[in-house]
Formats: C-alpha cells, structure tokens, sequence
C-alpha cells in the first residue's frame, strides 16, 4: 500500500497557500489547510477551488488549536506561511503583527515539539521568512549570512520567527527549516502589494472604469519572482538529508518606476506618468530601499532555479487582470 505523505498549510487562503497546496496535490500529498475564525469567507474559496484541501480550524494566536490541529491531520510536513504579510498594515497593527507572524511561530514550533515529539519520524518545519529582515541593508546582494536590519515591525516580527526557528533546530534537534524569500508575485496577489495593484489598476484604466493610480514611493527597488516557482524551493528544502536556510531570488532588482514602465507597455498604454500621482499616505514611515538576493546557496544545494523572468511576471499579471476586470464589468 502507498502511503500518502500528509502536509499541513498555515496561510493556505494566501498567493503562496495555493500556491503550495496545488503543487503538494500533484506530488501525491494529502492537503490540510489550517482556517482561522468562524464562517470565513476565504475558507469557501479554498473549499471551491481546491477540492482536495481538507480545512482544519486553528489560529496561530490559540496555541491549543495549534496542538488539536496537529492531530488532526499528522502532517508530515508543516508549512507555516500564515502572517499578518502587509508590510504597510505593520505600522498600524504592531501588537497584532508581533503576536501572529513572531509568536505564532513560537507556538506553532512548541505544538510540533509536544505532538511530534513520540513520533517515530519528525515532524519537519518550513518557516516563511522574508527578505524584509534585511532592511536597511548591510550589504548587496543579500545571503544567508547578511545581517537583518529590519524596517518595520513586520520585519521585526519575521526576525524574531527566523531565530526562534534557527534555535529550535539548535536546540531541539527539530526538522527546521527557513526560506528567506524575496519579493514573489502572480495573478493571485493580493490588491494591496504593489505589484497587483499596478496591474490590476493599468486593466482598469485600459478598460476605462479608473482614471488615475495613487502610489506612494516610486524609488524603492525589489528583487521580484513568480511565486509559483518559490513554492517549489520550500518543498525542496524540507527534502533535504539535513534542515538548513536558503535565500529564494532572482539576483535581479527593479524599481516601482521599471514596474510602471513595464505594466503599462503590457496593455499598450503610453507614458504611465499621466496616470500616476504620488501621495504621502502611501509611504512608511521606515522604507527598504534597496533588496537583491543572492540564491547561489539554493541553486548549488537544492538545484532550484527560478524559471520566470521580471518582464513575462508582469505581463502575465496584466493579462490576468484584463482578463479578470473584464469579467467583473459584464
Ligand atoms: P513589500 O511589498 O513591502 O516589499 O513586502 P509591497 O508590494 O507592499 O511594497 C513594495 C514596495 O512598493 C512601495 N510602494 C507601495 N507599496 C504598496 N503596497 N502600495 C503602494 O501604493 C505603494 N507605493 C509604493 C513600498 O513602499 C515598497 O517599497 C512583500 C510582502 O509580501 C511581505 O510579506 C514579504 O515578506 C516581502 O514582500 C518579501
């Protein structure tokens, strides 16, 4: 008999959640997504669009329901890729942010330890961590060896989760891993990222329901890649003889005006400046400059490779976004 491998999900209704749970479904995995809150619309999409997904309810604030969770489904493998995400909502909601994407990882790392402890096989541990633990940047291009200078209390938060997780591999011998990923992007983005709202609005303006897009810093530059491929690498690394951390990146930075400039040549519109306004809401109060990632590590060790390009990420999203507006005005 076959015996499937079991995956549990935290995040499964964000990009890379579905991301991760389409590709551990065509790698034979039986799917557990862990659901917060009662009647969530969100949970209905994944229940629609991913079949396969069995939801199991929990929060990564609520360390019991970490525990029942965890015996529920008897994962083999635990993603966590739930977080407060949104770098701009940190600010407002420090407490919050501090308590789910730092914490929560403590809890869910401790439930693990409780659950998975009589287990014959552990329990292995993938911790999304985040090239905002870069910051202000020491050096570039950012490794695994870069110090964390973060700029947000997001990024302060994901400091905290990527060494908690460092020190329970060290101290408990625990199946840890982190993938300290770069910026990745794809139709299903959230609107609230920079790079969605750019594509979704360049449809809107194309359509003509939307005359002008409200941006905040146009500077800042981002090493950009297409989540589809990042999920990938953190299946990749929780394959490994031995629990390690891997920069994922392309090794190439454009700025929000690149960004622009590309959107919107994808759906034929000249000069994006008439379109564009800036305006200080959109700013932060700290801002990353500057992040390029240097995945040399993840290349040699895992054999990973990102195989969409900056140009064909951003034309894939405005073609979905034509495609998605277009829908919504019928
Ligand atoms: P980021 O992504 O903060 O890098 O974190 P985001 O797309 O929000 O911002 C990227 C850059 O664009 C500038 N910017 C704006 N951003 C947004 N959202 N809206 C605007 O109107 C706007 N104008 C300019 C920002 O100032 C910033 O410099 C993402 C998240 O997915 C994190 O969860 C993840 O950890 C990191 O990527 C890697």
């Amino acid at each position: 008999m076959v015996v499937m491998a079991r995956a549990l999900i935290t995040g499964i209704t964000g990009q890379d959640g579905r991301h991760l749970a389409e590709f551990l479904h065509t790698k034979g995995y039986e799917v557990f997504g862990l659901v917060k809150g009662q009647n969530n619309p969100k949970a209905e999409s994944i229940r629609d669009e991913f079949p396969f997904v069995q939801l199991v309810p929990g929060d990564l604030a609520d360390f019991s329901s970490l525990v029942s969770a965890l015996e529920m489904s008897q994962p083999d493998e635990v993603y966590n890729l739930g977080a407060i995400s949104f770098v701009a909502m940190s600010f407002n909601q420090a407490e919050l942010t501090g308590n789910i994407t730092g914490l929560g990882v403590l809890r869910m790392l401790e439930a693990i330890r409780l659950v998975g402890g009589a287990r014959k096989n552990p329990i292995r541990f993938y911790q999304a961590s985040s090239s905002e633990m870069f910051g202000k940047v020491r050096e570039t291009p950012q490794t695994e060896m870069t110090p964390f200078h973060p700029r947000s209390p997001y990024g302060v938060a994901k400091v905290f989760a990527h060494d908690i997780t460092v020190n329970y591999r060290e101290s408990y011998d625990m199946f840890a891993c982190s993938g300290i990923l770069f910026n990745h992007e794809g139709p299903r983005r959230g609107l609230e990222f920079v790079t969605r709202k750019i594509t979704n609005s360049v449809a809107r303006i194309k359509l003509g329901v939307q005359s002008e897009l409200v941006l905040g810093n146009l500077e800042a530059k981002r090493d950009w890649g297409y989540a589809g491929d990042y999920v990938e690498a953190m299946w990749m690394m929780l394959q490994q003889p031995k629990p390690d951390d891997f920069v994922v990146a392309t090794g190439k930075s454009h700025s929000i005006e690149q960004l622009l400039e590309v959107a919107f040549a994808a759906a034929d519109l000249k000069d994006w400046r008439q379109y564009v306004r800036q305006d200080q809401r959109f700013f932060r109060p700290a801002e990353v400059d500057l992040l390029i990632g240097d995945a040399t590590k993840a290349k040699t060790k895992l054999g990973w490779q990102p195989k969409v390009g900056f140009n064909e990420l951003i034309e894939m999203m405005v073609r979905h976004d034509i495609d998605y507006e277009t829908k919504r005005a019928k």
